[in-house]
Protein backbone atom coordinates (compact mmCIF):
# COMPACT_ATOMS: atom_id res chain seq x y z
CA UNK A 1 0.00 0.00 0.00
CA UNK A 2 1.40 3.77 -1.10
CA UNK A 3 1.73 6.69 0.97
CA UNK A 4 0.68 10.43 -0.78
CA UNK A 5 4.18 10.39 -1.59
CA UNK A 6 3.30 6.97 -3.64
CA UNK A 7 6.48 5.03 -1.56
CA UNK A 8 4.92 1.67 -0.10
CA UNK A 9 4.03 1.85 3.39
CA UNK A 10 2.53 -1.33 4.25
CA UNK A 11 3.00 -4.92 2.57
CA UNK A 12 -0.50 -6.54 2.94
CA UNK A 13 -0.32 -10.42 3.49
CA UNK A 14 -3.00 -12.82 2.69
CA UNK A 15 -5.60 -12.66 0.67
CA UNK A 16 -7.07 -9.40 -0.76
CA UNK A 17 -10.93 -9.05 -1.62
CA UNK A 18 -10.90 -5.77 -2.28
CA UNK A 19 -8.56 -2.31 -2.37
CA UNK A 20 -9.25 1.23 -2.97
CA UNK A 21 -6.82 3.60 -5.51
CA UNK A 22 -8.00 6.89 -4.91
CA UNK A 23 -8.13 9.19 -8.16
CA UNK A 24 -4.59 10.13 -9.19
CA UNK A 25 -3.46 7.47 -6.40
CA UNK A 26 -1.23 4.16 -7.58
CA UNK A 27 -0.25 1.33 -5.50
CA UNK A 28 1.75 -1.52 -6.34
CA UNK A 29 0.62 -5.29 -5.54
CA UNK A 30 3.22 -7.78 -5.17
CA UNK A 31 1.79 -11.27 -6.24
CA UNK A 32 3.40 -14.97 -4.98
CA UNK A 33 1.54 -17.06 -8.13
CA UNK A 34 0.76 -20.42 -7.46
CA UNK A 35 -0.46 -21.08 -11.08
CA UNK A 36 -0.54 -19.41 -14.50
CA UNK A 37 -3.90 -18.46 -16.06
CA UNK A 38 -5.53 -15.27 -17.23
CA UNK A 39 -8.43 -14.20 -14.26
CA UNK A 40 -10.96 -11.45 -15.86
CA UNK A 41 -12.49 -10.86 -12.65
CA UNK A 42 -10.68 -7.71 -11.94
CA UNK A 43 -13.33 -5.04 -11.64
CA UNK A 44 -14.44 -2.04 -10.10
CA UNK A 45 -17.68 -2.87 -7.36
CA UNK A 46 -18.64 0.54 -7.91
CA UNK A 47 -22.40 1.20 -9.33
CA UNK A 48 -21.86 1.90 -12.88
CA UNK A 49 -18.51 1.43 -13.15
CA UNK A 50 -18.12 -2.05 -14.19
CA UNK A 51 -20.03 -1.06 -17.39
CA UNK A 52 -17.80 2.16 -17.82
CA UNK A 53 -15.56 -0.09 -17.85
CA UNK A 54 -13.38 0.01 -14.85
CA UNK A 55 -12.31 -3.72 -15.59
CA UNK A 56 -8.85 -5.18 -15.72
CA UNK A 57 -7.62 -8.71 -16.36
CA UNK A 58 -4.17 -10.15 -14.27
CA UNK A 59 -2.12 -12.60 -16.49
CA UNK A 60 0.31 -14.85 -15.01
CA UNK A 61 2.75 -16.72 -17.30
CU1 LIG B 1 -14.75 2.51 -10.23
Amino acid sequence: MNGPDGNAVAEIKGSVREIEVLPKGTTEWWLVPIKTGKFGDLKCTEQGHTEAGMVGQIVIK
